[in-house]
């Protein structure tokens, strides 16, 4: 994959993130969506990639756009997949709560899992404690794990989960261990790569959430050095037959390598609402301020970048030449 291509995906997750804005609080989570996919495919475009959606929203007959299978880019450059969620919180974004993000990750043909949209269960953490999780063993062992590898008492470890019903179980043993919780309402990418990062305050993701985002997610601790698992969970026999006709027993532990193989990868988000990590767009007239996390997993090169957009030269957010 070309090094160039990551500042490339920097204007995608911008493009989306800006358009997505401009729905935040207005209780339209579906607009706010569609503007960040039409956003987010217009600057596709524009790349010099030959890439394959394997992970998008949704099949052919389902998404008019970043459907699974459409091939994006200008048509030469290198062939990968693509990840994209132009959206991650559609939710949070129509209420403008925390960490909403325009986020894709891309990887060499062939590298991601194709997730189908199913459950996953989940856990992830930063680096520190890479090698020291199982998501087969129990909550309270996972948080005494990391806590002795953050060299800190387990009171003092903070999970994140996302606030569902189903997640009662494992929010009781968290608490029962003496841990402390950040339920979120949304958005388990956005918890995922929080804790890689010291100034979030958070050390470890529990729960179930989606498993395309899953993949996605891994991607973003491979270029963290972090660690994340997942398992899928279907919910009926149906489910259960997606995943054996993907060859994937279901309870089979996925781990990073297994949701993107080999060495290289590149993800990208940028905060549409403000969270721990991101801050989101700011609207300013006729301009716009947004703030992107890109890494590459090859380098372990790690940036955020502040973008200041003329919105006045480029009201469709990207230049057609
Ligand atoms: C949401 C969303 C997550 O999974 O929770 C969704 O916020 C599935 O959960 O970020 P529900 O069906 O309970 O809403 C994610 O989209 C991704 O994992």
């Amino acid at each position: 994959m070309e090094r160039s291509l990551s500042m490339e995906l920097v204007r995608i997750t911008e493009a989306a993130a800006i358009a997505s804005s401009k729905w935040m609080g207005r209780g339209l989570k579906n607009e706010a969506d569609d503007a960040a996919t039409e956003a987010m495919r217009t600057v596709f475009d524009t790349i010099p990639m030959r890439g394959t959606v394997v992970i998008g929203e949704g099949e052919m007959d389902e998404a008019p756009m970043l459907y699974i299978g459409e091939q994006l880019g200008s048509g030469d450059g290198p062939e990968v997949d693509v990840a994209v969620d132009p959206v991650e919180g559609t939710n949070i974004v129509a209420a403008g709560g925390w960490n909403a993000i325009a986020v894709l990750a891309i990887a060499d043909r062939g590298n991601l899992l194709n997730a189908p949209d199913m459950y996953m269960d989940k856990i992830a953490v930063g680096p520190e404690a890479v090698g020291k999780i199982d998501i087969n063993a129990t909550v309270i062992d996972n948080l005494r794990a990391v806590a002795k590898a953050k060299n800190k008492d387990i009171e003092d470890v903070v999970a994140t989960i996302i606030d569902r019903p189903r997640h009662a179980q494992i929010i009781k043993e968290i608490r029962d261990a003496g841990a402390r919780i950040k339920l979120i309402t949304d958005g388990d990418i956005a918890g995922a790569i929080n804790t890689a990062f010291d100034q979030t305050g958070v050390d470890i993701l529990f729960g179930i959430g989606g498993a395309p985002e899953g993949v996605i997610s891994a991607v973003g601790l491979k270029c963290l050095g972090g660690e994340f698992q997942g398992k899928l969970v279907p919910q009926d026999d149906e489910e259960r037959q997606r995943c054996l006709d993907m060859g994937l027993e279901v309870d089979k532990v996925l781990m990073m390598d297994d949701l993107v193989k080999g060495d290289d990868a590149i993800f990208a988000a940028t905060g549409i609402t403000d969270g721990e990590l991101l801050r989101g767009v700011q609207l300013k007239g006729s301009f716009a301020e947004s703030h992107t996390l890109v890494m590459r997993a090859k380098s372990g090169t790690v940036r955020f970048v502040e973008g200041r957009h003329s919105l006045k030269k480029k009201p469709d957010l990207v230049m057609k030449d």
